[in-house]
């Protein structure tokens, strides 16, 4: 079975770890969202890319989801002395990172092909690519101002109220090669229970992904982010609220109305698989929470089973 997935961050980063345990590397292709990119110290950072690039490397922060397991923040200190504002936390590993990224789409590479030497160098064999080789950045219009999206998320904690969300540029971004190759030769489209927003919402708005997903050949599958009405972290739930969308894995469902065949959802929100039903998609109910590892294989292996029956 050959798959695409599409992920955010840590949600995302999750699911696509157990396929990466189940699935060879010609079997998988993994896409992930760059509106949350942005350059801080003079570094291009990728949060979403490096969340899964560390999960999949097994160098992930357990507690965070984001950064470096057992990471230190000498470097930001002192960039601190030196009077900079350092409210994003860049570790001193996940600097350098950072800092190979920069010098190389300075030197004129493409975010794939920095993204493909990073994961390598990292020892991770799937092939990973962002949505777009193109300048993408989510802003948040809120009560307080438009902000841009990691200003909202890290230094506002996700606290001022959303009036909208803006993926500057995705007007005139094209498709990464890897991820318009992925939605022509693939069987099976795999939407991670990422939050739907603020991560599945920008790879969907890059021109041609939802025409190429209408037109997708194969089985198309979604995993809830929400479980039992909440996130489990982060601000799905809030934002679905402030937008005025139903806060329950329903609200999710109805945002891959017509791109999406087999609904996964929890076993806390069976009482809501006839509604999935009537929004034209399949419900599945299993357990979605995925602590451990094998959690992660055990989630992966249900996707995979019911591509194959709905196949
Ligand atoms: P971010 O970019 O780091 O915010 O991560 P994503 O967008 O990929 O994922 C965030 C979403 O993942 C949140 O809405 C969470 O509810 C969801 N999530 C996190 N862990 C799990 C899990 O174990 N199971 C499910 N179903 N959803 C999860
Ligand atoms: N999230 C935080 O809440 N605080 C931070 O200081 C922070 C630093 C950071 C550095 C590198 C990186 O790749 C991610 C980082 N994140 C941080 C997480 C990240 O900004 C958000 O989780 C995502 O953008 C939302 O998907
Ligand atoms: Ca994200």
């Amino acid at each position: 079975m050959s798959v695409l997935a599409l992920a955010g961050g840590v949600g995302g980063a999750k699911l696509c770890l157990g396929l990466a345990r189940v699935l060879s590397p010609d079997d998988l292709q993994i896409v992930v969202n760059t509106g949350d990119d942005e350059e801080f110290y003079g570094l291009h950072v990728s949060p979403d890319l490096d969340t899964v690039m560390y999960t999949l490397a097994g160098l992930a922060n357990p507690y965070t989801g984001w950064g470096i397991t057992g990471e230190t923040f000498a470097t930001l200190e002192h960039l601190g002395k030196l009077g900079e504002d350092t409210w994003f936390g860049l570790g001193d590993r996940d600097m350098a990172t950072h800092i190979v990224r920069t010098n190389m789409l300075r030197q004129g590479k493409s975010l794939s092909e920095v993204t493909s030497r990073l994961y390598r160098s990292l020892g991770v064999e799937h092939p990973v690519a962002p949505m777009t080789d193109d300048r993408v950045r989510t802003k948040a219009v809120t009560n307080i101002g438009t902000l841009e999206f990691q200003t909202y998320f890290v230094k506002h904690r996700c606290e001022p109220v959303v009036r909208d969300l803006v993926f500057d540029g995705s007007g005139s971004a094209s498709m990464s090669e890897a991820f318009s190759k992925a939605l022509s030769d693939r069987s099976v489209l795999v939407y991670c229970p990422s939050n739907p927003l603020l991560s599945m919402a920008p790879i969907l708005a890059v021109p041609g992904v939802e025409s190429a997903i209408k037109s997708f050949s194969g089985v198309t599958i979604a995993v809830s982010p929400i479980v039992g009405g909440k996130a489990l972290r982060g601000p799905a739930a809030k934002l679905l609220e402030e937008l005025g969308e139903d806060v329950s894995c329903v609200g999710v469902a109805r945002r891959y109305s017509g791109i999406c065949d087999v609904f996964i959802l929890d076993d806390l929100d069976r009482h809501h698989a006839d509604e999935i039903r009537s929004l034209g998609m399949v419900p599945v109910v299993v357990d979605t929470i995925m602590n451990t590892e094998q959690d992660k294989i055990d989630l992966a292996r249900i996707v995979l089973e019911v591509a194959g029956v709905a196949h």
